[in-house]
C-alpha cells in the first residue's frame, strides 16, 4: 500500500509532464502519443448489438485531482457499472469548462517506468465495473482552470447506446471512500 503510493505518485507527476509538455526535453514516452492516437481511432470497434435493453450506467465515486502547480491538465477518475442492461461502451467524456478531455491508461515499459496513452472505447458488461482509477484508467483533463480541493465539477460520460450520463465530479486529493482502491 504505502510502496505502490512510493512509487505512484512520481510517475503520475511524469505521466502529468509528458501530457501537458510537449517540448523537445519531455520524456521519450511524449513521441509515440500521437501515433497511439492513430491506431486507436483506426481499430474502432464495431457496434454494439441491440439487444432490445435500454442500459442504464449507474457512476460513483467520481472525483477529479486538484491541478498541479502550475499545470493545466489534470486527471479524473470514476466508476460506472450496468444498472440495466447487458453491454454497452463508454467511447468519450467531457467536463464543463475544460478543452478536452481524453480516455487514457497507463502502461509499465521496459525500464518499469509508468506511460500513459490514449485508449479507445471501453466496454461495459452487466456484472461489471469500469474503474477509472489512479494508476489505471483515467479521463485526462486538458484546459480546464484550475480546481482546488473541494470545488465540483459537471460532466459527462457518453456511452454508446446508453448515451450523455451526466457525472458531478469532486476536487479532492485522494479516491472517496468506496472506490476502487488501487
Ligand atoms: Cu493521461
Amino acid at each position: 500500500m504505502t510502496l505502490r503510493h512510493t512509487l505512484f505518485i512520481p510517475a503520475a507527476l511524469l505521466a502529468l509532464a509528458a501530457c501537458s509538455d510537449p517540448s523537445p526535453e519531455a520524456p521519450a514516452g511524449h513521441d509515440g502519443m500521437d501515433h497511439d492516437a492513430m491506431d486507436t481511432a483506426a481499430a474502432a470497434p464495431a457496434p454494439l448489438p441491440d439487444d432490445g435493453i435500454e442500459p442504464v450506467i449507474a457512476v460513483s465515486a467520481s472525483w477529479i485531482r486538484p491541478h498541479p502547480q502550475g499545470r493545466d491538465v489534470t486527471a479524473a477518475y470514476f466508476t460506472a457499472r450496468l444498472a440495466e442492461g447487458e453491454i454497452d461502451r463508454l467511447v468519450a467524456a467531457r467536463i464543463g469548462g475544460a478543452e478536452r478531455v481524453e480516455l487514457h491508461t497507463h502502461t509499465m515499459d521496459e525500464q518499469g517506468m509508468m506511460r500513459m496513452r490514449p485508449v479507445g472505447p471501453q466496454d461495459l458488461a452487466a456484472g461489471e465495473t469500469l474503474d477509472f482509477a489512479p494508476g489505471g484508467l483515467h479521463l485526462m483533463v486538458f484546459g480546464l482552470a484550475p480546481v482546488v480541493e473541494g470545488d465540483t465539477v459537471e460532466g459527462v460520460l457518453v456511452f454508446e447506446r446508453a448515451g450523455e450520463v451526466p457525472v458531478r465530479f469532486e476536487a479532492r486529493n485522494s479516491a472517496p471512500a468506496g472506490a476502487m482502491d488501487h
